[in-house]
């Protein structure tokens, strides 16, 4: 939503929107491959040579934004389809130096990046004892051990056909004679959940509704309408779908004008230059593979529930920011509304400080005030320049990502009144693009990890929070109830393990088409 507060009118008419290179960018980072199967793999470089030689041939395979949006169009058509299988890469910082990509350029700034996920973890507020399961020595993938140089996604519409791709990518990769240069380190597959839960991820919520609507036109000369994002909000011509702030495309792809911190929400920033000249059109890829205790959560919720002599299904909304339908707790504050969930351009049509100032209908913690704010004010923030200190819908706006996570392992028979403890590996492969780890990744988990941000009492996002003390996993936060009638009051609610384990992960570059062939495999 436009500031009110800033009275600046610098915006720019859609039409001169930048054009995003569609046959340079690879198609999971915009419009994302959103597809039901998918495969991750890890790989680490071993023999230069023959990994050069194997990228090369792999080069005609990676696919790019043109061709997911080219398969949308032809699915609103309802025309025959192309083949729906779908790759994309990403490289580590230190096989990016192994490929002696920066002879002669730039390092990029990222510090996240330069020094990798697992040296990261702790200021993340990763577990610090080596005995648990959450420390970067016991991660599956990723860690000092473990640290990947490449991840490779496959995504399908089935899972026959993912098996295949998967299947013929992995010979050409343990092909003799050298192969792909390469070991296969780790393997992890992902789906949609089955049944009622598909579009849910394990804990019972339907996720992936709200994403940054990104400025851009990828249109021909002769459509100069098509944007990325079309305005589809009458009340605002700097939103997407309702409630979708249009975010300029330099925040998730190098080489774009990003953000401005500084002006209203709408006005283009610099050109993202944060790197050497071959990231333009290419994008940092986060990975955390994070378990999620089902059981764990749902005795939580039923417990609190009951001690609050509340219903666990509101209880629920509050922590996450939405029913498990999918519908805001800003627009359905006492009770789901699947039709609303349903309707995505009401399903996120909302502001939280215009909306619900006080917090008393969606705490202060709750997962999606914490991880996008909205228009919340007067947050004292740390870590930040002291030129911003504040938080606004702007400076909201340079902390955003584009999420393109898929749940993995089967569903729990768990529920929120009979909590089923299995101990069964299930959980989230949390896969998210932008132009700065420091600025989006780690600043959103930072922010859900400090208890005293909003005001003293905000407490940790009950979510993905962790605490900020050495060797205590405990957390609490806010929240604010209503009895029968209407009387309100705030109190306390304490968390005393986590239910979101990081077991693996690592930070990637996802490069251009162009960096591929010129750069990464010449
Ligand atoms: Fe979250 N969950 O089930 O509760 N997330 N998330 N997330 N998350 C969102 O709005 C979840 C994680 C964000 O724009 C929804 O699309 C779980 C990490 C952001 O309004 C649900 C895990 C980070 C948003 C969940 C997890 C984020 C978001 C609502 C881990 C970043 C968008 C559906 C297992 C550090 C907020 C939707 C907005 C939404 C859940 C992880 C960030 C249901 C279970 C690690 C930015």
């Amino acid at each position: 939503m436009a500031d009110k507060n800033m009275s600046e009118d610098c915006a720019v008419p859609r039409k001169d929107e930048p054009r995003l290179a569609t046959n340079q960018i690879q198609g999971n980072i915009m419009p994302g491959f959103n597809k039901d199967f998918q495969w991750l793999l890890f790989l680490k470089i071993v023999h230069l040579p023959s990994f050069k030689r194997w990228l090369r041939n792999l080069i005609p395979s990676v696919t790019t934004m043109a061709q997911v949006l080219d398969f949308r169009s032809q699915l609103k058509r309802s025309e025959s389809q192309l083949p729906a299988t779908w790759m994309n890469i990403g490289f580590s910082y230190a096989a990016l130096k192994q490929l002696n990509a920066f002879a002669g350029d730039k390092d990029f700034d990222d510090e996240a990046f330069r020094q990798g996920l697992w040296q990261r973890s702790e200021a993340l507020g990763d577990p610090t004892n080596p005995e648990s399961e959450g420390h970067p020595e016991n991660w599956l993938v990723g860690g000092e051990q473990k640290e990947a140089h490449l991840i490779i996604i496959i995504a399908s519409d089935s899972q026959q056909d993912l098996s295949a791709a998967v299947a013929r990518l992995k010979a050409t990769i343990d092909a003799p004679g050298g192969g792909g240069g390469a070991l296969i380190i780790f393997e992890q597959p992902g789906a949609v959940l089955p049944g009622p839960l598909a579009g849910h991820e394990h804990f019972g919520f339907r996720d992936g509704i709200s994403q940054p609507g990104v400025r851009g036109r990828i249109s021909k000369e002769e459509e100069p309408d098509g944007f990325l994002t079309p305005g589809q909000n009458p009340r605002d011509k700097h939103q997407g779908k309702p409630g979708q702030d249009l975010v300029w495309p330099g925040e998730f792809v190098f080489g774009y004008r990003g953000q401005d911190a500084k002006k209203p929400v709408e006005c283009p920033g610099t050109t993202v230059e944060a790197g050497p000249s071959w990231a333009k059109n290419g994008s940092f890829l986060v990975f955390r593979r994070l378990r999620q205790d089902v059981g764990a959560f749902h005795q939580f919720l039923h417990e609190t529930a009951q001690r609050l002599n509340m219903d666990s299904g509101l209880f629920g909304a509050k922590c996450v920011g939405r029913w498990t339908s999918g519908a805001p707790i800003l627009k359905a504050p006492d009770l789901d509304n699947a039709g609303l969930a349903k309707d995505d351009l009401r399903n996120n049509d909302f502001e939280f400080d215009a909306d619900d100032a006080k917090g008393q209908m969606c705490p202060f913690a709750g997962h999606i005030r914490k991880t996008y704010p909205r228009d919340d004010v007067k947050c004292a923030e740390v870590g930040l320049p002291s030129d911003q200190q504040t938080l606004n819908e702007s400076i909201t706006q340079t902390h955003r990502l584009l999420r393109r996570g898929i749940p993995y392992g089967e569903p729990s028979r768990s529920a929120v009144h009979a909590p089923v403890h299995d101990g069964d590996d299930r959980g989230l492969l949390f896969l998210a693009y932008q132009t700065s780890i420091v600025k989006q990744f780690e600043f959103i988990q930072k922010f859900a990890n400090n208890p005293d941000l909003k005001d003293a009492r905000t407490g940790h996002d009950p979510i993905i929070g962790q605490s900020l003390e050495k060797n205590s996993r405990k957390r609490e936060f806010a929240v604010t109830f209503k009895d029968y009638e209407g009387k309100e009051w705030t109190e306390p609610v304490h968390m005393e393990k986590d239910w979101v384990i990081p077991t693996g992960g690592g930070y990637f570059f996802a490069p251009s088409i162009k960096t591929l062939k010129e750069t990464l495999a010449k």
